[in-house]
């Protein structure tokens, strides 16, 4: 290969506005607020707020993926 353009060129990237995150926990406000309620500061990324084994991240990503 001598030029990137033989395999496809480079990668373009999505445009957009990224999710809403005020709190800076790296999960979208929008769904902390489907989820819990509200963007509480407690409930974070590594956070296991209920204590049931899955953390906060974990518990946000089923709710959207239906698991
Ligand atoms: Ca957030
Ligand atoms: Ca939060
Ligand atoms: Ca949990």
């Amino acid at each position: 290969m001598k030029n990137e353009t033989e395999v496809g060129g480079h990668l373009t990237y999505a445009t957009g506005t990224p999710y809403a995150d005020a709190d800076g926990d790296n999960m979208w406000d929008l769904a902390e607020i489907t989820v819990w309620g509200n963007i509480t500061p407690t409930n974070n990324s590594f956070a296991d707020e209920n204590g049931d084994g899955y953390t906060d991240m974990e518990e946000t990503i089923f709710y959207f993926t239906g698991k």
